[in-house]
């Protein structure tokens, strides 16, 4: 067993625990593989939120309130594009503007999306693999009432009010897993952990990808997800809408569904103990415990369970 530790993340809550894991798995044996159907070109810089989430999670610098972008920002970029009339829909702070201008620099010296994150990480002083789920773009577009939506369009422009009816993903059907993901994948590591993220547009881009799954499922590895719906609801962001809104069970029910192809287990909060039984029915084996992670000490605790958890579930 390698020993690594390969996590899908995505979003505010993927970040959360991906920061509890750095602290429980050592440096280089921690893979992260994170969404880029967030990412979009904006005033022609290349914007990776989900990457981003995650780098600025280990490296300290995140600002925990608003969960994206960086702490201690200023916003004088911003004040100057509403001077010259140019988009305010998306927030860019000064901070945040460095890592979005240097990314894309480097993009344009051809280097991959992959080398781009790890050379920003190692700049960064973070030790864990973090690696784009592919080095070949692919954008979430949102179907809603209002129309097909850019994601980000969709998340900030729209502020997640359209109703959605699905959700397609551009670019899957030639992206390609990223090499170091599948690498490690097929180098039997000791856990693959599916954070507690949106599962339609923060991990469902990843699993949709061409060989993903397989790679997944025949890595010998337990695989292990976390509820990211807590008593019927979601902590941050519009997993619970989108649930609601596609006639899903809107609980750790309707998320143990949408992986029952894919994971051995399922960590859930205790508030939905009761809901336990019907998992296990599902074949997917559970774990109880206080999911909702306020502060780093909890990022820690749900990363170490989870992992305790994990190998339990090794068949
Ligand atoms: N989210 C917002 O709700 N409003 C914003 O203005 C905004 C700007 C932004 C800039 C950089 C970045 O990396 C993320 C940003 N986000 C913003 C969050 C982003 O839309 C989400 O974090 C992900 O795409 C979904 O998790």
């Amino acid at each position: 067993m390698s020993g690594a530790v390969v996590t899908l993340s995505g979003g505010v809550g993927g970040a959360k625990l991906v920061l509890g894991m750095s602290y429980v798995v050592a440096g280089r044996e921690l893979v992260v593989a994170c969404n880029t159907g967030d990412d979009f070109t904006h005033l022609g810089l290349r914007v990776c939120p989900d990457i981003d989430s995650v780098l600025y999670a280990l490296s300290g610098l995140s600002d925990q309130t608003r969960g994206w972008g960086r702490k201690d920002e200023s916003w004088t970029f911003m004040s100057a594009m509403k001077d010259l009339q140019g988009p305010e829909w998306f927030n860019v702070g000064d901070g945040d503007l460095a890592m979005h201008v240097l990314r894309t620099d480097m993009l344009a010296q051809n280097k991959t999306m992959a080398e781009v994150t790890g050379n920003l990480a190692l700049r960064m002083g973070i030790e864990a693999d973090i690696l784009p789920m592919s080095d070949d773009p692919v954008a979430t577009i949102v179907h809603t009432d209002a129309g097909d939506l850019a994601f980000q369009h969709y998340f900030v422009r729209e502020q997640c009010g359209p109703r959605v009816a699905g959700f397609s993903f551009d670019g899957t059907e030639n992206a390609k897993p990223q090499s170091q993901i599948v690498d490690t994948l097929q180098s039997d590591p000791e856990a693959i952990i599916i954070a507690p993220s949106n599962p339609y547009v923060s991990v469902d881009p990843i699993l949709q990808l061409k060989g993903m799954k397989a790679a997944l499922k025949n890595a010998g590895a337990p695989i292990v997800a976390v509820s990211p719906i807590i008593g019927g609801k979601a902590i941050k962001g519009p997993a619970a809408k989108m649930m609601q809104e596609l006639g899903k069970d809107v609980s750790v029910l309707g998320i143990a569904a949408h992986y029952q192809d894919l994971i051995d287990g399922l960590v859930i909060d205790v508030q939905d103990a009761e809901l336990a039984p019907q998992i296990r029915e599902m074949g997917i084996k559970t774990h109880l415990m206080q999911t909702i992670m306020t502060d780093l000490s909890g990022r820690i605790e749900l990363a170490k369970a989870t992992l305790n958890f994990a190998q339990e579930c090794r068949t």
